[in-house]
Formats: C-alpha cells, sequence, structure tokens
C-alpha cells in the first residue's frame, strides 16, 4: 500500500522506515484533537493495538527486529528516543509530538530509549502477536539483513 507523499514528512536513512504526519485539529480551549486512518496515514490492515507506559527513563524497550509485522508508533504523551538499524544504515531520532508517528517495516532493528516520565507510546501493528516475528539476537539479524 503505497501513501500518499504528503503524509510521510521525513524519509530517514533505514530501510523501510518513515516519519509520517497525522491532522492535528487545534480547537483552542477546547483542547486538540488528531486521527489516523487506514490507507490515508496507515499503510496496513490493523491488527492489533498495544500501547506502553510507565518505562523508568534508564529502560531500554525494543531491541529486536520483526520478520512481517509492520507497525506504526505514535509518541502520545512525553518523549522517547528510536535508534533503528536496518543492517547498515542507522537512525537516532526522538519522537515526542501526537501527530507525528514513525513507520517501522520489517527487518528493522529497533531500540526505545530515554522514556521522559508518563511517556505514552501507542502502536498500530500489521499483524497478531506472534514471538516467532520476532529476532531477539542481534547477530543473528545482522546475519539475516545481509541477505535481503
Ligand atoms: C515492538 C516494540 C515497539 C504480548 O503478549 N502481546 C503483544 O501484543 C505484545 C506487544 C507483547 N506481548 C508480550 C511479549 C512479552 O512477554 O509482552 C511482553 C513484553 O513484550 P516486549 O518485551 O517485546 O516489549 P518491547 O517494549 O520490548 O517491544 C514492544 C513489542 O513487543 C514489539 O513488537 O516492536 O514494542
Amino acid at each position: 500500500m503505497k501513501l500518499k507523499v504528503k503524509q510521510v514528512v521525513k524519509k530517514l536513512k533505514t530501510k523501510n522506515s518513515y516519519l509520517i504526519q497525522i491532522p492535528l485539529i487545534a480547537g483552542g480551549k477546547r483542547g486538540n484533537l488528531s486521527f489516523c486512518e487506514l490507507k490515508k496515514q496507515i499503510p496496513f490492515n490493523i491488527k492489533r493495538v498495544y500501547w506502553i507506559y510507565r518505562v523508568s527513563f534508564k529502560q531500554s524497550r525494543g531491541e529486536h527486529a520483526h520478520k512481517k509485522t509492520e507497525q506504526v508508533l505514535f509518541c502520545l504523551q512525553g518523549s522517547i528516543r528510536m535508534k533503528l538499524d536496518d543492517g547498515i544504515h542507522k537512525d537516532n531520532i526522538i519522537l515526542n509530538k501526537p501527530n507525528i508517528g514513525i513507520f517501522l517495516g520489517r527487518m528493522l532493528w529497533h531500540e526505545m530509549k530515554n522514556f521522559q516520565k508518563d511517556t505514552i507510546l501507542l502502536i498500530l501493528a500489521s499483524e497478531f502477536y506472534k514471538e516467532k516475528d520476532y529476532i531477539r539476537d542481534y547477530n543473528t539479524f545482522k546475519r539475516l539483513a545481509q541477505k535481503q
């Protein structure tokens, strides 16, 4: 599924990854509202939604890649640093705006760290949870990534 270019705000160095911008309806005193829709901002059928919260600053999460699952992550509140690695290129970005998401495609080693207090990370995923889809060993990931 190809996204319209205007929603892709920034391509990243790592393969299979980019930042997307979703609408932000600023309501003044009423506050803000953002949304995303299938095919417009989300390039896959969403099978699963999960969220990560109450993570301490010193704790790293992720540190794996997915064989098949594609995901879009939104930092709804707070801030995190995301480190991406496709086996050749690396990216290191801060995610801290509720209307900016990051698309993570297949075979992308990712780590989330530096969770600020009260950070809430929302993730939309293309597949149901299956541990077999994870590559949790970095050397195995490197070997498989180089074959791609
Ligand atoms: C990812 C990053 C961004 C489930 O049972 N169902 C689920 O849908 C998920 C996501 C996890 N789990 C279980 C598996 C583990 O026993 O919850 C436990 C913690 O998962 P994990 O250590 O993989 O969490 P993170 O934060 O390292 O990674 C998560 C996702 O698992 C992963 O797919 O890409 O967030």
